[in-house]
């Protein structure tokens, strides 16, 4: 049979996808022996409840429930192979099995789908991915945040091993489904993307999230917004929700996937919630007449029951869904978009960005003393008081020679990924080493940013991380640095920013939007002749970029530029709050800052603008001399070191114990 584009179907009606496999088996009332078959009759485990085995020794009654799914009416239906990993059937001890149970359940499948087959309705096969029993951003035991029971390497490897038995035995597609952390969902579209890229050939790919309480989020934590950006690196031919819910509960993040998705979208929900007796209770009749509003306002593209759902479940929706056209998928957003646990939406109307600095054992003495030692307790505090004190995203940065850096960012990263009101802000993954950023984008659930690549070593080293970090779902930081060394004048600034723009979106489609263009923020007022048009010439070229490279964004490193004044805090920061003024005027999106120490630029002194501003923009010779000078006469008010302040600290006992206990904060108490 030619192969058939299911594209060409879904613009032109809503496609039906099967219901519940589980509801089905369970109908069959099997024991023991049914599972085992004559292949496992000596098998050393009990088999009783691995659906997926039976696969291998019950073919027939899996296609036969394939067969009436088909004949119900549905366009699409799933191979039974929801647990059929390493991991998820773990306790059965079927290793050995793994690739057969996928092979078998996907042949099994496209039999029964090209038995109902005609050329005007051709059926489909879509490889089940369910989300394993291990979530790879949370930990199981309170006592460990830092602790998780499956790593990211672990899932890519077991999904990778479904994916070649599934695609081995014919599916038309695949679908990642009961999404509950998106960590796992990422793990899994990772092994796919790595398996078309081996193949050479592309399956379409469907990915289903899953709410589980009445707040909107997936277990994780994420909202459904975070949710969707996380997974937008993915190309995807449908996104939407299955399970947990009822199809009443779903209702309006049904309407949100709709507004939100510029890819198709699916919704397959539960029978309602299971009832006290383990079944549920939304009829057929019942069930369709909640979906069917979805419909009707054109919010989805694929509908189809979860939990619960039987033939006649499908063939009540079959009827409705014949009555309506297919949604029309919403614009792809062309403006840039971060996630933690909420999402971080950059839109023409949005102000600067601030990326908390302190997180860094570079940047902060104090955050390198309590790394070195092993105090991650009192560094997440860090991490905290900069969220807390306006940082919207977190630069984190491990790289000191006396640690492992990459373990320091991954024990860090797990703990941040513990603490709610740390994690619902991007992290920024600052390293000079790329299998410390590997390391860390391994284990943050959201759409995080990579600090930094470069073209310093060529172009192939570029353009290969430039791959991979698309691959695992993240934006990235480009330095102005190249094969000749760092920018340091305008017109290698930008000539090196538009050669990696070049390379980035037109070579390999990357987004433009997810590309942060950093064109170096170098120190001024150092006493040396050629640093003095360092300010400016960032500022220009910032400004050049933002006219000339579309779609793409522009930071930097702030209090670098300072840092010829440090130890004398008021001075910094009425150069960074000048510096930030006329650096956001020419189109900076976003800065590495100590958002708790962020000066606003009219309430910097007259007479040390003025000084100041002669620094940045380089209009006098001796503008260093005079600042230098203004400098001595000023007394430092805010004492040598920046603190990593907590303003909440300054309240009354009262307030300062609530506050703690709000925030789970134990260490002045
Ligand atoms: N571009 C990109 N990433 C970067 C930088 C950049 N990451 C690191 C750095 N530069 C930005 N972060 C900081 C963090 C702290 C300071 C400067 C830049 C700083 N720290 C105090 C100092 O050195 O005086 C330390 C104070 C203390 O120890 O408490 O100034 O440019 N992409």
């Amino acid at each position: 049979m030619p192969s058939v584009d299911i594209h060409d179907h879904i613009k032109q009606r809503i496609l039906v996808l099967d219901g519940a496999m589980g509801t089905m088996i369970q109908r069959e009332v099997l024991s023991e022996e049914d599972f085992r078959g004559s292949l496992f009759a000596d098998h050393p485990k009990s088999l009783k409840g691995a659906n997926d085995v039976l696969c291998l020794t019950r073919p027939e009654l899996i296609e036969s429930i394939h067969r009436t799914y088909l004949e119900a009416g549905a366009d699409i239906i799933t191979t039974n192979t929801f647990n059929a990993t390493r991991i998820g059937l773990f306790e059965y001890a079927l290793n050995p099995f793994i690739h057969n149970i996928n092979v078998s359940a996907a042949r099994l499948a496209k039999h029964a789908a090209q038995a109902l087959s005609t050329p005007e309705r051709p059926r489909f096969v879509a490889g089940s991915l369910g989300p394993t029993n291990r979530t790879a951003s949370l930990s199981p035991d309170v006592e460990r945040p830092g602790y998780r029971a499956i790593t990211f390497d672990e899932l890519t490897s077991a999904y990778d091993e479904q994916i070649q038995g599934l695609v081995e035995g014919g599916v038309d597609l695949l679908l990642i489904e009961t999404v509950f952390d998106t960590l796992n969902a990422k793990a899994a579209i990772f092994a796919a993307e790595t398996a078309f890229s081996k193949q050479g050939r592309r399956l379409p790919l469907m990915v289903s999230g899953t709410i589980t309480d009445a707040s909107g989020r997936t277990l994780s934590g994420q909202t459904l917004a975070a949710f969707l950006i996380s997974i937008e690196h993915a190309d995807l031919l449908s996104v939407g929700l299955n399970c947990a819910l009822g199809p009443g509960e779903l209702h309006a993040y049904v309407e949100e996937v709709s507004k939100r998705a510029p890819t198709f979208t699916h919704a397959y929900p539960n029978a309602g919630l299971p009832n006290a007796f383990g079944g549920y209770d939304e009829t057929p009749s019942s069930m369709a007449a909640v979906i069917e509003p979805w419909m009707r306002e054109g919010w989805v593209n694929i509908l189809g029951g979860c939990c619960g759902t039987t033939p006649e479940h499908i063939a009540y929706f079959a009827q409705a869904a014949a009555k309506y056209p297919p949604r029309v998928p919403s614009e792809p957003p062309a403006y840039p978009q971060f996630s933690g646990l909420e999402p971080l939406v950059i839109r023409e109307d949005t102000n600067f960005v601030n990326i908390g600095e302190r997180t860094n054992v570079t940047g902060s003495r104090k955050f390198l003393r309590l790394i070195k030692a092993g105090n991650y307790e009192q560094a997440l505090e860090i991490a905290r008081a900069q969220v807390q004190g306006g940082a919207q995203m977190l630069d984190v940065n491990m790289d000191e020679a006396m640690l492992d850096a990459e373990e320091a960012m991954v024990h860090f990263l797990n703990l941040i990924a513990s603490e709610p009101d740390i994690a619902r802000v991007p992290i920024m993954i600052d390293s000079s080493r790329f299998d410390v950023i590997e390391a860390g984008l391994k284990r943050t659930q959201g759409k995080s940013v990579v600090n930094s690549i470069s073209l310093k070593e060529g172009e192939r080293a570029f353009i290969e991380r430039a791959r991979l970090i698309r691959r695992y779902g993240a934006a990235v930081v480009v330095m102005a640095f190249d094969e000749q060394g760092q920018a340091d004048t305008y017109a290698r600034r930008i000539a090196i920013c538009q050669r990696a723009y070049q390379i980035l979106v037109d070579k390999l489609a990357f987004p433009p939007q997810d590309i942060i263009f950093d064109p170096n923020i170098f120190p001024v007022a150092t006493g040396i002749e050629t640093h003095a048009g360092y300010a400016l010439d960032f500022i220009r070229a910032t400004r050049w970029i933002k006219e000339n490279l579309p779609g793409a964004l522009v930071s930097g490193g702030v209090s670098n530029l300072s840092f010829s004044f440090r130890g004398h805090q008021a001075m910094r920061e009425a150069m960074h709050a000048a510096f930030l003024y006329h650096a956001r005027q020419a189109g900076m999106d976003m800065g590495i800052v100590n958002p708790a120490q962020l000066q606003v630029y009219e309430a910097i002194p007259k007479d040390l603008l003025v000084l100041v501003e002669d620094v940045l923009f380089n209009r006098h010779s001796d503008a260093t001399e005079r600042l230098l000078a203004y400098a001595e006469t000023i007394q430092n008010r805010h004492g040598d070191t920046p603190k990593d302040s907590d303003p909440w600290r300054e309240e009354s006992v009262d307030k300062r114990l609530e506050h703690a206990l709000v925030m789970g904060i134990s260490t002045y108490i």
